[in-house]
């Protein structure tokens, strides 16, 4: 359960992997294994995203730096799942990025046709909010939604908040007085991918990504014992809303761990990204009857 929303399995795609076209989603749609389908963050208009190459994988982990390539709210608010789909939650992830076009985008027709909102706070590749700076600072954090949540009127569907990786235990106590108790969201996911790593090819002297000089986003598994301590983190402090944990899931056994720190759902992304939506059932298979 996210909040009040009831997935259909306890593990589905985290935003950003696969899931910016049509087929993306028609195909997560379709896999019995996917609990929900959430979409690449929005904005108003398409954007192209950052130059290529943008994306790396060495294995380990990724790094990305995307530039928050999408196809624009009113494709994700006019996408319906494939008629031979099985009918799950369908959640938007909208990531503005200013605060003006974020409102726009919340208070759109388009908008009602999903069942939840992923705020994207955290995205640490555009320019606006370089490093994904914003959540880490839990008073620009609280202004920054406190005229949102105005603005709309408290009236957005169910949300939840994606937030980016934390590690002191002042970030976890201010996120949580000044934002989480303010606003109450369904659901926090715990974390965006970890701002400003770097990948680079020692056999070409270059970094593996071109877009702001190699530095990206890291996730995978790199990130997992950061999304995971995140995850527990906010659990032990008995936050009211649901906890999404997102980061380094390949297998069954990193589905459970993130469950019994007091994740109510896991995202899967990179893993995603290398294997295509197939992973999903090898996943799930993995979970629920305890192998790996
Ligand atoms: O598109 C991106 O570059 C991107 C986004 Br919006 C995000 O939230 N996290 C990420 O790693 N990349």
């Amino acid at each position: 359960m996210l909040g009040n929303i009831k997935l259909t399995s306890f593990i589905y795609n985290a935003s950003g992997a696969q899931c910016t076209t049509k087929n993306h989603l028609d195909e997560l749609s379709r896999s019995p294994y996917v609990g929900a389908v959430l979409t690449k963050s929005c904005t108003i208009e398409p954007r192209e995203g950052n130059e290529h190459p943008r994306y790396s994988d060495d294995g380990f982990g990724s790094i990305n730096s995307n530039g928050l390539c999408n196809e624009g709210y009113k494709f994700y608010g006019s996408w319906r799942p494939p008629v031979d789909g099985v009918r799950k939650p369908y959640i938007i992830s909208v990531a503005g990025p200013t605060q003006s076009d974020t409102i726009t985008i919340l208070t759109s027709d388009e908008l009602r046709s999903c069942d939840a909102v992923e705020l994207n706070t955290s995205c640490p590749n555009i320019e606006s909010n370089d490093g994904g700076h914003l959540a880490y600072n839990s008073n620009d954090f609280y202004e920054y939604l406190r005229i949102i949540m105005e603005a709309t009127g408290r009236t957005i569907v169910p949300y939840g908040l994606k937030l980016p990786p934390f590690w002191f235990p002042e970030q976890f106590d201010n996120t949580i007085d000044n934002v989480l108790n303010e606003f109450n969201p369904s659901f926090i996911t715990c974390c965006n991918s970890l701002p400003n790593g770097l990948f680079f090819d020692s056999a070409l002297g270059q970094p593996d990504i071109k877009p702001k000089n190699g530095f990206g986003g890291v996730g995978g598994r790199y990130l997992k014992p950061i999304s995971l301590a995140n995850v527990a983190q906010f659990k032990r402090r008995n936050v009211r809303c649901s906890i999404v944990g997102c980061g380094g899931v390949s297998t069954g056994r990193d589905v459970r761990e993130y469950e019994q720190v007091g994740a109510s759902a896991v995202q899967i992304g990179t893993e995603l990204m290398r294997n295509g939506v197939d992973v999903f059932e090898a996943i799930y298979n993995e979970y629920r009857y305890g192998k790996k």
